[in-house]
């Protein structure tokens, strides 16, 4: 029998994206697998949209979040939801098309002899030169001090695009996971690296994204750094 696969996708303003993401998954044919949009109330009506295509697409569910919200709540919650619902695998990817979702086989397929498996963009193979370079720069410190700090064992602790087993989504007790801001990635991994679980990175080529607007500003990035440190010292 086919593996049941969900696409956790967490959304806020998405209305230019999330059509195309949507069609741009399903094209891939690939069997058992749901996409599931968690969404905070998104004023943009990405909720709207994602719903109207449930007739063409019926592996379609949409999660219209209630506060707390955040891309780490959206995480849990959209985590907790594939266990609840029986799912055996789960994949995260943001709707900005910065995670390419004709990778989903690829990290599908590494799953095999793994528990987590991480699009990277700083082993062999990956990349992230499209970016400005400002940006290429904020994101490798907060990748050096992440792996410093916590000791994860990847190269590309910062990567939103994960494929979860789901012995590893029990690993994690998505049900107990703090941050409700993009330091999501950092505790979840930090997580499964404390629970043994065997990780494996997987090149992918991060690009900008093209269409809607960047939610991390300096406030979320500021507070991410300061969470880690948090996670650091109290080890959990
Ligand atoms: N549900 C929910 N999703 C969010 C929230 N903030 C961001 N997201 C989603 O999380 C994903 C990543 O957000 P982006 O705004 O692209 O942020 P980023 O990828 O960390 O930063 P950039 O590289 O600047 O794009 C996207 O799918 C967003 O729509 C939020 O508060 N709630
Ligand atoms: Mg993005």
């Amino acid at each position: 029998m086919n593996a049941k696969i969900m696409v956790c996708v967490p959304t806020y303003c998405e209305a230019e994206n999330i059509s195309r993401l949507i069609e741009e998954i399903f094209s891939l044919k690939i069997p058992g697998l749901e996409v599931l949009i968690a969404d905070d109330a998104s004023p943009d009506k990405t909720a709207d949209i994602a719903e109207s295509l449930t007739t063409r697409y019926p592996g379609i569910r949409v999660l219209r979040r209630t506060p707390p919200y955040g891309r780490g709540a959206a995480g849990r919650e959209a985590f907790l939801h594939a266990l609840q619902e029986n799912f055996d695998i789960a994949v995260e990817m943001d709707a900005d098309f910065s995670h390419d979702p004709r990778a989903i086989p690829f990290l599908l397929d590494a799953l095999k002899d793994s528990d987590v498996v991480i699009g990277s963009r700083f082993i062999e193979g990956g990349s992230d030169s499209e970016r400005p370079k400002g940006r290429q720069v904020l994101t490798q410190c907060a990748n050096l001090y992440a792996r410093a700090l916590l000791r994860l064992p990847v190269l590309d602790a910062n990567s939103g695009y994960r494929v979860w087993s789901r012995r590893a989504l029990q690993a994690i007790h998505p049900e107990t996971l703090r941050a409700r801001g993009p330091a999501i990635v950092h505790e979840t991994l930090f997580r499964a690296a404390s629970a043994k679980m065997r990780i494996r990175e997987i090149p992918i080529h991060f690009v900008d994204r093209k269409e809607g607007y960047s939610k991390l500003n300096w406030a979320k990035l500021i507070h991410g750094y300061l969470w880690i440190l948090r996670l650091a010292v109290l080890g959990k």
